[in-house]
């Protein structure tokens, strides 16, 4: 323990260890302290005895289950309130001064309001426990292209999450040093003590859930849940709501996408940056193993969730992971569609909301064929294959470092990034939207990215399988308003020497029967493999209203049974009615955002119109 504990909730400045220089750090957390009256404050020094002695804490007060240490050596299993179990939109606000600023985009409130509000509710939110203190770096310590945040909160179970997430401790401050920039990221689950009142296994607040972006003050404010987005705060509230804003002002992207490196047999390495929504698959696409019939490709992982990308010196656009840790959807995860996934959870996991084996192991839906005959379920209820419910939640999910995927690029803690050659944008739809197509160029690229839409997934709190629009998949995630970023990102690519191509993909088109028209995972490498000849100018494609897109002998089917030229060319069909119906989508969504559309995205879809 680096840190005594308070005996009452002091007015003056809270002590805190020698090597916190940072003046604005200290003043700050002596603010927050007086606010939210915590019993006592700890400083995260991010060392591995830190983080066994928070988990043992956990595990003696009930909210983390330790595995079978022969089964999942060093693994826990956490089971959250039923009712946080998902990111919040409907909870998560941006704002900015000017509500034009937020876009239709984001909720918004006036800021002052949204602070007094916040003031009362945090106002001894966490008498009876721990404040503590995460100062974190998103990005490899130092790089340029990383930024530093401190997280304060009442919770070890973020404590923990985020030192498998980001780099924490005491080194961070060392970056930081005593004028540095930080992010303040203020946390609470929300559920003070009273003096012998007994805590929950997962302390959380039903009546008041608020997850708040202040872009003009850059600092963040999150009250009352404890789960994945809503709590971890540098994941979506900063690396993306947060370095949105950043980005814009400072010219560089913060993208809600996986960065993944792609070595064919023979030549020069590739990287590709992929965004899709929440439970899209993008941790499978990221960790991909090629089909063998492919010989000699190999696809290495940077990222699965986040891209921070800057120019180059040479032209070229360089992207680094910010995190440090994969926060995956459990559910559908097996040898089968993520070996190396499956292989990284097999010891040092966080599991939460997954279903608990009578031999003190994890399982969820889909990790084997068969299930277990009896099992916990996610509620801690006894559970059975006839039991007629799921047993692990559909957003249940792993926190998992990093270096323990084995197709782990080399440099993905290259602090100057790596270069990128092309950018991916996907949705899932089961309808309309072919295989894969290449953007004309990157204006027509842009417009394929702002309207692109997606059936929702349970990493929301709300209605699953609505379609709906979900630009750049940053529809939650846009720390401002849309309009401005598209012109953002047309300015990116104008800027540079060699934009990277665009592409779109959908895994997810269904047949007449209902059934997936494309395999998916490993075979994805098939559409992989096309992008990377695409970039080097080898690969042919035919000119479609919806831009360039394989044709049958496109793409190397080597291996792969099944797949006729018929089939293929259902699977590439564009049926002009739906696509019409598309369109005047697409013509929704830009007259909410019209007070900032840029024209190009306007005359853009006109041609489109035109052509079809
Ligand atoms: O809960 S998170 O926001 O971290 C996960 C997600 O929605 O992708
Ligand atoms: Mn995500």
């Amino acid at each position: 323990m680096n840190q005594p504990a308070l005996a009452a909730h002091v007015a003056q400045a809270p002590e805190h260890p020698a090597y916190v220089t940072n003046a604005k750090l200290r003043r700050w957390v002596a603010e927050v302290v007086r606010l939210t009256k915590p019993d006592r404050i700890y400083w995260c020094d991010g060392s591995k005895p830190e983080y066994d002695r928070l988990c043992n804490e956990m595990v003696a007060s009930g909210m983390l289950i330790r595995l079978n240490p022969e089964k999942r050596p060093n693994s826990f299993l956490a089971r959250s309130d039923p009712d946080d179990v998902a990111r919040m939109e409907e909870r998560t606000f941006v704002c900015s001064r000017d509500k034009e600023d937020a876009g239709p985009n984001n909720n918004w409130e006036p800021p002052l309001e949204m602070k007094a509000t916040l003031n009362k509710l945090f106002d001894g939110c966490m008498r009876g426990r721990t404040l503590y203190v995460i100062p974190y770096s998103m990005g490899p310590l130092g790089s340029h292209i990383a930024h530093i945040g401190v997280e304060l909160t009442d919770s070890p179970y973020v404590v923990v999450s985020m030192r498998v997430m980001t780099r924490i401790g005491r080194k961070v401050l060392e970056v930081l040093g005593p004028n540095g920039y930080f992010v303040p990221c203020l946390h609470s689950v929300g559920m003070p003590l009273a003096p012998g009142q007994k805590d929950v296994p997962w302390p959380s607040n039903r009546q008041h859930k608020y997850i708040v972006h202040f872009p003009e003050d850059k600092s963040i404010w999150s009250f009352g849940s404890g789960y994945g987005g809503n709590a971890l705060l540098g994941k979506k509230c900063f690396a993306l709501r947060i370095a949105s804003v950043m980005a814009r002002e400072q010219g560089w992207l913060a993208e809600h996408m996986l960065i993944l490196g792609i070595q064919p047999p023979k030549g020069r390495k590739h990287y590709i940056a992929a965004a899709f929504p929440s439970a899209c698959g993008k941790t499978n696409l990221a960790m991909l193993i090629p089909p063998k019939a492919l010989k000699g490709w190999k696809v290495t992982t940077i990222g699965e969730d986040i891209a921070w990308i800057k120019p180059g010196k040479d032209g070229r656009l360089y992207a680094i992971n910010p995190e440090a840790g994969a926060f995956g959807v459990a559910p559908g995860t097996s040898d089968q569609t993520n070996r190396n996934c499956m292989a990284a959870l097999k010891r040092d996991t966080i599991f939460t909301n997954v279903a608990l084996t009578p031999d003190g192991d994890v399982w969820w839906e889909g990790m084997t064929r068969k299930p277990p005959k009896k099992l916990i379920d996610w509620q801690g209820r006894p559970w059975t294959p006839d039991s007629g419910r799921k047993a692990a939640h559909p957003n249940a999910r792993f926190t998992v470092h990093l270096s323990q995927i084995p197709s782990l690029d080399p440099e993905w803690e290259n602090p100057d990034g790596v270069p990128i050659s092309a950018f991916l944008f996907g949705g899932r739809r089961s309808t309309t939207v072919p295989l894969a197509t290449e953007a004309f160029n990157w204006t027509h690229g842009v417009y394929l990215a702002a309207t692109m839409a997606s059936e929702t997934t349970a990493a929301i709190v709300g209605k699953v399988g609505v379609v709906r629009r979900d630009p750049f998949a940053m529809l939650p995630f846009c720390g401002y308003h849309f309009g401005d970023y598209f012109k953002h990102w047309l300015n990116a690519g104008r800027g540079i020497q060699h934009p990277p191509r665009i592409f779109g993909v959908n895994w997810f088109r269904l047949d007449k029967n209902g059934k997936f028209m494309w395999p998916g995972f490993g075979e994805n490498m098939r559409v992989l493999k096309w992008i990377v000849e695409r970039c080097e100018g080898k690969a042919g494609a035919g000119q479609t209203p919806l831009g360039w897109m394989p044709r049958f002998e496109d793409l190397d089917w080597k291996g792969l049974k099944g797949m006729t030229r018929e089939r293929f060319e259902e699977l590439m069909s564009i049926d002009t009615g739906l696509w019409a119906n598309e369109l005047k989508e697409h013509s929704e969504l830009f007259d909410k955002l019209k007070s900032r559309l840029p024209r190009e995205l306007a005359l853009q879809r006109e041609m489109f119109e035109l052509s079809l």
